[in-house]
């Protein structure tokens, strides 16, 4: 990102790459009225918030303001909005210039304001001058990526409770509430002799006590709700022909895998996204793991088993209406891939449609966390989803958005959350108005960093770097 330079003037195109009936080319900085003054040809300015329609021309080859030289080209009838500033989403002058959806076109149009004096937009230099700008802070800014990045509802309602401010205000409030009480440790220490002056230690702690729940509530909100954010690998195992892609397609709402009553169907690892609860799982059918009989199967079950182990969650399938594979729940191996893969399993026995070949009960330990689905009936699929969900954020469901999502605020509560426990116990032990000071000071820090008051460079250079152009 070119040092932050905001005085020059960006131009990009805002709108997805392809075709489409409408584009929308953004220009961001003092020069950019003048610069799509020139392009339209108009003499007097626009007007601010106003829609115009005008004819964009190249005037690069000519001189507008010389009527004998022949009309420039016409590029495209556009409509004009000027945003001045500083009412406009980056705070300068802001325009935008709608223009047909042809990727082309766009790019034409682009062309042309470079050469009238534009510079192209680095990845989220419109929202990075967004925040130098004061219009949004850290976390409303990110919470435009993870908006445009949103592929299931709930992820897109937690991204814009981020961008309307509710995490920003209770950090603030977690915040405010430090900075009194800082304020008057820092009061006391102006008295030479020993004590708490201003608040008192029994004081202090009740104060810091709300301080620290309130933190160690948000942290564990947003361990849950990284998940949301990130999605997760889950991957369904489990013998051949125990009914595995048959839920695979069953939860993908779609027929991707081939089913078959021949075992070793799959033979390739398969994925495919899918909206559990609000969470994007990325789901994986994989072959079923048996002694291979040839080299394709061979790779099919070493892919299985790899699979495996990047998993968040394993949906082990056992067929119901079948006898048991001779060990354990998932056939041959499966004590094996147990040991590789520390992630929690969901057993899942399938096609309960048909007559039971054995009890529950002989999984022992794992019947609690048997799911009985049938893909015929429909049975258990949605209690399966709920599983699932259950296994990845401890809830079957999400009430309420969640307020924290992104892993860099969860780290920075972390930190604060840390700091406030160090500030609790020294003023357990009866440390000095210095001790206890130092943890609440760093606790403030690790909030500011969180909102962009006190972000260094790189953590912006780090933050904006994974926008897509003209945002
Ligand atoms: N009745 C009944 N049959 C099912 C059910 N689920 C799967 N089947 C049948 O079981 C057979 C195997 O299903 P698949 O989904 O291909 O099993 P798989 O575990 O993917 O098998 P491989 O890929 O060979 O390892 C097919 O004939 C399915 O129609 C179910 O819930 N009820
Ligand atoms: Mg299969």
């Amino acid at each position: 990102m070119a040092a932050f330079s905001t005085t020059d003037t960006i131009v990009a195109v805002a709108t997805p790459p392809g075709r489409g009936g409408l584009g929308l080319v953004r220009l961001s900085g003092l020069a950019a009225e003048p610069i799509v003054r020139r392009l339209t040809r108009r003499r007097t300015p626009f007007v601010p918030r106003h829609a115009t329609f005008a004819r964009l021309a190249d005037v690069t080859t000519v001189d507008a303001t010389d009527d004998v030289t022949p009309p420039a080209r016409i590029v495209d009838h556009v409509v004009v909005t000027w945003f001045a500033a500083p009412h406009s989403f980056t705070g300068e002058d802001v325009v935008e210039i709608g223009a047909h959806g042809s990727p082309v076109l766009l790019q034409r149009v682009v062309e042309l304001a470079m050469a009238a004096g534009a510079r192209l937009a680095e990845p989220g230099e419109f929202t990075l001058r967004a925040h130098l700008n004061g219009r949004l802070d850290l976390v409303q800014a990110e919470a435009i990526a993870d908006l445009v990045d949103a592929v299931t509802p709930l992820q897109a309602r937690a991204a814009m409770d981020q961008l309307e401010g509710t995490l920003t205000e209770a950090i603030g409030r977690v915040d405010a509430a430090l900075f009194d009480l800082i304020a008057r440790l820092e009061a006391s220490l102006d008295f030479p002799e020993e004590g708490f002056h201003f608040v008192t230690r029994a004081d202090a702690a009740a104060e810091v006590e709300a301080v620290r729940a309130t933190l160690a509530m948000l942290v564990t909100e947003g361990r849950a709700g990284r998940v949301v954010r990130e999605g997760r690998l889950v991957v369904v195992t489990g013998a051949p022909n125990a009914g595995k892609s048959s839920l695979f397609n069953a939860l993908v709402g779609a027929s991707r895998a081939i089913v078959t009553d021949v075992p070793g169907t799959t033979r390739d690892v398969l994925s495919e996204r899918v909206d559990v609860g609000g969470v994007p799982i990325t789901l994986v059918d994989t072959a079923g793991v048996r002694e291979a009989r040839d080299v394709v199967e061979a790779e099919g079950v070493r892919r299985a088993i790899e699979a495996q182990t990047v998993a968040a969650v394993i949906v082990e399938v056992v067929d119901g209406s079948a006898p048991l594979p001779a060990v354990g729940a998932g056939g041959g191996d499966a004590a094996k891939d147990r040991a590789t893969s520390p992630a929690p399993r969901i057993i899942v026995v399938s096609k309960v449609d048909r007559p039971r070949a054995w009890p529950n009960a002989t999984l022992g330990d794992a019947a609690d966390r048997i799911v009985e689905t049938s893909v015929v009936s429909g049975a258990g699929i949605d209690a399966l989803r709920r599983r699932i969900l259950s296994a990845l954020t401890s809830r079957d469901e999400w009430r309420d958005t969640p307020a924290v999502t992104n892993l860099r605020h969860v780290a920075q509560l972390e930190t604060a959350l840390a700091a406030v426990e160090r500030a609790a116990q020294e003023l357990d032990a009866g440390a000095t108005e210095e001790l206890v000071l130092a943890g609440l000071s760093d606790a403030r820090a690790a909030l500011e960093a969180i909102t962009g008051v006190r972000a260094p460079d790189d953590l912006l250079r780090h933050i904006f770097s994974r926008f897509c152009i003209g945002k």
